[in-house]
C-alpha cells in the first residue's frame, strides 16, 4: 500500500527559540507566574516551554531600585514557536489581561508584566515590537534566570549573558 504523507499540521514557518520575561509585584505572584506559564505552553504552535527558577527582587523604578516598593517575583522562559513574533506579543498581553493587568505609572506595580526579550535573532524598530527587549542587556532580573536555563546564551546584538552578567554583577 503507498504511504499517503502525513501533512505538518502546522505549515508555513519556520520553528523559532523565543525567551519570554515575567515579572509580577502585586498579588500571589508565584502562583500568578505558574498559571502564567502554563497558558503559554497551551498556546497553540508553542512549544518546549521551559520556566527558570523564580527570583525575589527588588522594584527596580523609573528613578532606580525602591526598596520600599513590593518586591518582585522574575522568571524567565525558553519556548520554540511558529507563532509570527507580533501575534506571540499580543498573545501575552492578552495573558497579562487575564491576570488583571491595568496600565498606569510607566514601572509601576502590576500583577504580572510578561515581556519579550527576544525572538530569535530578530531585530525590530518597530516600536509596537522593540526586539531584542531594549531594556533587557541592564537587567540583572532578566538577564540571571535566562544564563540559568542556556549557559551559553547571547543577547541578540549585545553577546553573550554570561559576560553582561558579570559586568553588571561588578
Ligand atoms: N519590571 C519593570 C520595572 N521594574 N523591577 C523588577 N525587580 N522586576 C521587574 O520585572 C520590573 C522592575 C518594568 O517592566
Ligand atoms: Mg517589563
Ligand atoms: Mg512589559
Amino acid at each position: 500500500m503507498p504511504q499517503i504523507p502525513t501533512p505538518d499540521p502546522r505549515p508555513g514557518r519556520d520553528i523559532v527559540p523565543a525567551v519570554v520575561a515575567f515579572g509580577a509585584n502585586l498579588g500571589d505572584r508565584a502562583e500568578t507566574i505558574r498559571g502564567a506559564v502554563e497558558r503559554i505552553s497551551r498556546l497553540p504552535l508553542v512549544d518546549d516551554v521551559r520556566l527558570s527558577d523564580l527570583h525575589e527582587t527588588v522594584a527596580v523604578r523609573l528613578d532606580g531600585p525602591d526598596p520600599d516598593a513590593p518586591t518582585y517575583v522574575n522568571a524567565v522562559a525558553l519556548l520554540n514557536t511558529r507563532l509570527a513574533p507580533q501575534v506571540l506579543l499580543g498573545l501575552l498581553h492578552a495573558i497579562e489581561d487575564e491576570y488583571g493587568r491595568v496600565r498606569e505609572e510607566r514601572w509601576g506595580d502590576r500583577t504580572l508584566d510578561l515581556d519579550l526579550i527576544a525572538y530569535g535573532d530578530l531585530h525590530s524598530d518597530d516600536p509596537h515590537l522593540l526586539l531584542p527587549h531594549p531594556r533587557a542587556a541592564e537587567r540583572l532580573f532578566v538577564l540571571e534566570p535566562w544564563l540559568s536555563l542556556d549557559a551559553d546564551a547571547e543577547l541578540p546584538g549585545r553577546g553573550r549573558i554570561a559576560t553582561l552578567v558579570e559586568a553588571l554583577r561588578g
